[in-house]
């Protein structure tokens, strides 16, 4: 197993849900963490709460390439070699048929997931192969697996993800640089309340009656792949509550 001690992670999308969980994992196995969002405020509640680890900021939205490159590249010097980039920061909103979406969701989804997920990848992976160590873990979803309805475009850039994610592993063959998709199904996050523009009520009823993945789950199975010895590459995990058999297939009592 490799040891994550004083490890440099990269964490987005690290206010809420799988990415705080992912903060919490690393921050126990002694990793120093930079932790990406917008919420400011809920970034620094949760450094307070891994009092102990070392910790930067950076709050910032993935989707300006701008504030992106100048945070990444103004690290400071004990900070700037991350090891690992956890690709986690993305948002679905709406559940529309595609000929009555908003095209302002559309943007917001396309814009976060893949092009944030893009400018980070972009800014710190030169990095990881030129210091001969790295690993990049991106989010993707079981729906960039299966198209569901509604599901349109949020479906699309998870597809995307897988793509790049495959991609990525090609352009890095040669390199020891490592690269996973992790595709979860339903994990209870704010992720539906966020979808439905925050509709507390129905973003409940999406895991009513069953039993869904835990942030922590999907933080376990992401800290599990880059443990693995150097020579071993977790290309692609898949992983839903036994509950879920597809995308749109679930047991409720
Ligand atoms: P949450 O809504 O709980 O967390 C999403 C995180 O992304 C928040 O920290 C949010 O922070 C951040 N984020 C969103 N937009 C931006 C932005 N423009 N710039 C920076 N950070 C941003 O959802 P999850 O934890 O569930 O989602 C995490 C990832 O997992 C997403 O990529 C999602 O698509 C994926 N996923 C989720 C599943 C689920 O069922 N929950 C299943 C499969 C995949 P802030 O708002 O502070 O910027
Ligand atoms: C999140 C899981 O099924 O709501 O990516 O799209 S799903």
């Amino acid at each position: 197993m490799v040891s994550i001690k004083d490890q440099i992670v990269l964490i987005t999308g690290a206010s809420s849900g799988i990415g705080a969980a992912c903060a919490k994992i690393f921050a126990e196995a002694g990793a120093k963490l930079i932790l990406v969002a917008r919420r400011q405020e809920r970034l620094e509640e949760l450094a307070q709460m891994l009092k102990g680890t070392a910790v930067h900021l950076l709050p910032l939205d993935v989707r300006d390439r701008v504030s992106v490159e100048s945070a990444f590249s103004s690290l400071p010097a004990d900070w700037s070699n991350v090891d690992i980039l956890i690709n986690n920061a993305g948002l679905s909103r709406g559940l529309n048929k595609l000929h009555e979406g908003r095209i302002q969701d559309w943007e917001e989804m396309l814009d976060t997931n893949i092009k944030g997920l893009l400018y980070c990848t972009r800014f710190l992976v030169p990095g990881m192969v030129n210091r001969g160590r790295g690993h990049v873990v991106n989010l993707g979803s079981i729906a960039g697996h299966q198209t569901y309805p509604g599901g349109n475009v949020y479906c699309a850039s998870k597809a995307a993800v897988k793509a790049i994610s495959e991609g990525l592993k090609q352009d890095l063959l040669g390199t020891p640089v490592r690269v996973t998709s992790v595709d979860p199904g339903l994990v209870e996050t704010e992720f539906s309340n966020v979808r439905f523009h925050g509709d507390t009520d129905r973003a409940k009823k999406v895991y009513q009656g069953l039993t869904p993945l835990t942030p922590e789950d999907i933080a376990d199975v992401i800290f599990f792949c880059v443990t693995r010895p150097a020579h071993v590459n977790i290309s692609e995990i898949l992983l839903v509550p036994t509950d879920q058999a597809t995308a749109t297939l679930v047991n409720r009592i």
